[in-house]
């Protein structure tokens, strides 16, 4: 689909990316077709609802460090996921990239609304891999003025049940990550990735003193607390992953600014660990994520 007839988009090249750029009397954005992955949102009057690593490469093959990328149809190393998911991948474990095919791999828009309020786009992308069995991914984006939500729909259009794993890997800004938190958490529990993945219970509010990465039990709207600023996240998962790499893996991280990590925490929409999706021949699923 091509943008001559859109009214507020218009196709950009970075370096090897093709983005496209929205530019909306109430809001700017921009989305990397690679990975359908949005970059930035910022409505008029507000700072960036998003956080973009300032040494974001935007190179063919790899993600960029930021926005919203799409991990599917595995999330994170796919060597951590259920059996249920690893069974299907049929190269082997180490060689499966760490978050899934759809990163980098190229969508296309597939529809595209636009009017005074909002601006609504269609990506989608079939057959990711001779790897993995076949299935289509769509992902559709409403950008507004007050919100932004993102709908991951999945198809299984192999002729076997498929599970996977998934997340909308949302990066968000904050002012300082030590004075952050995040409400909604209290009381659940989570598995703890950097403690052999042990299983622990969040007292009170989710606060960061160090390399924190743990998929909790969610349910219900997710706040974030950054000084005078917040942000509430509502989900149809039932698993969050809270990240931020602290000092010493911020120095391993591609594309990431050494003290970047006091500017920025990961509240990842998934469905992981206890909380995968199996699929029947044809059957659909749709992750979702509103933002306000
Ligand atoms: O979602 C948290 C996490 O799995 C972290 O362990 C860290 O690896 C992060 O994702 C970023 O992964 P990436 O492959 O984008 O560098």
């Amino acid at each position: 689909m091509n943008l001559q007839r859109s009214t507020f988009c218009r196709p950009i090249r970075r370096q090897q990316l093709d983005i496209i750029g929205i530019q909306h009397p109430l809001f700017s954005a921009e989305l990397a077709l690679q990975g359908a992955q949005l970059l930035n949102f910022q409505p008029q009057g507000d700072p960036p609802w998003l956080w973009l690593s300032e040494q974001a490469d935007y190179l063919q093959g790899s993600s960029v460090r930021g926005g919203i990328p799409v991990c599917w149809p595995w999330f994170g190393d796919l060597r951590r996921n259920p059996q249920a998911v690893q069974q299907h991948f049929q190269g082997n474990g180490s060689s499966a990239p760490a978050h899934g095919l759809a990163r980098t791999a190229l969508w296309q828009l597939s529809a595209l609304k636009e009017d005074v309020h909002q601006v609504d786009l269609t990506l989608a992308t079939q057959q990711l891999s001779r790897l993995w069995p076949t299935m289509s991914a769509q992902l559709h984006i409403t950008l507004r003025r007050d919100r932004l939500v993102l709908r991951l729909n999945s198809r299984n259009d192999s002729p076997n049940p498929v599970t996977i794993s998934q997340a909308l890997h949302t990066y968000l800004p904050v002012e300082d990550i030590r004075t952050v938190t995040v409400g909604g958490l209290q009381g659940n529990t989570y598995i703890d990735a950097l403690d052999d993945w042990q299983s622990r219970q969040q007292q009170g509010l989710v606060r960061f003193s160090a390399e924190t990465d743990r998929i909790y039990h969610s349910q219900g709207p997710l706040r974030l607390q950054s000084g005078q600023h917040s942000r509430t996240l509502v989900s149809n998962s039932a698993s969050t992953v809270v990240w931020n790499p602290w000092i010493n893996k911020s120095q391993r991280l591609s594309q990431f600014h050494p003290d970047a990590w006091q500017r920025m925490v990961c509240i990842e929409t998934t469905n992981a660990a206890f909380d995968c999706v199996a699929l029947q021949p044809g059957q659909q699923h749709s992750l979702q994520l509103q933002l306000t």
